[in-house]
């Protein structure tokens, strides 16, 4: 097997276990047999041998490989720190997301959507959904790349943060995403 082969084979496999990651952490600990704590946090060792069962994988490479996906993921999906793991965003189970990194909210954040929930959303404002936290963006391409997983022509939403700010809601920074409980619609305009 030459270098490139097992590169490409490990990125695959980085990017499955991504994946798989995304839904234990975020949606479904119990289904694994997993319980999140207050603020979403497991021990490794315990999504070690989740992982490990489920791809085969020495509880050494599972480890190896998990630190490799959270130290390279280009989101900061996760969060590694004491023994135990999180995801910085994203959850639908019950967990309290009502923590931030600290550092700069920039004053205007993008979001992307589908063209066809653009009037509701318009009227009603930026709902968390199926999740606990409303998701948003430093720039219009990362909008864009959110967009697209619903609609081949995403419509890109500009949020007034600093507005926001200034009225007394929380915005939360979680790795390159930002967070809030609810945008209502006198903060949002079409950007394109
Ligand atoms: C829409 C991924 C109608 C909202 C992404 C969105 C992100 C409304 C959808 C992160 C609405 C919810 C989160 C309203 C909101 N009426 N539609 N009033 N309010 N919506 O997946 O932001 O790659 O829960 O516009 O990249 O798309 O998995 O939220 O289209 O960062 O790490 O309802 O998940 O990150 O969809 O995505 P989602 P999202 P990862």
């Amino acid at each position: 097997m030459t270098m490139g082969q097992e590169s490409d084979g490990l990125n695959k496999m980085r990017d499955r276990v991504s994946r798989f990651l995304s839904g234990l952490l975020r949606h479904f600990p119990d289904k694994f047999g997993l319980r999140l704590d207050r603020y979403g946090w497991v021990e490794l060792e315990k999504v070690a041998r989740v992982v490990g069962e489920r791809y085969r994988l020495s509880s050494e490479e599972s480890m190896r490989i998990i630190k490799e996906t959270v130290e390279r993921d280009p989101k900061g999906r996760f969060e590694l720190a004491d023994g135990r793991i999180r995801a910085r965003y994203g959850h639908s189970v019950k967990v309290d997301v009502n923590w931030s990194e600290g550092g700069e909210i920039p004053p205007v954040l993008y979001h992307g959507t589908s063209r066809k929930a653009v009037k509701s959303i318009l009227e009603k404002g930026l709902l968390p959904m199926k999740r606990r936290e409303v998701h948003l963006c430093e720039n219009v391409s990362d909008a864009v790349t959110v967009g697209r997983r619903y609609d081949k022509c995403p419509v890109v939403l500009k949020i007034n943060a600093g507005k926001m700010l200034k009225d007394g809601y929380t915005i939360r920074r979680k790795g390159k995403v930002l967070t809030t409980d609810y945008v209502p619609p006198e903060y949002i305009s079409v950007y394109r």
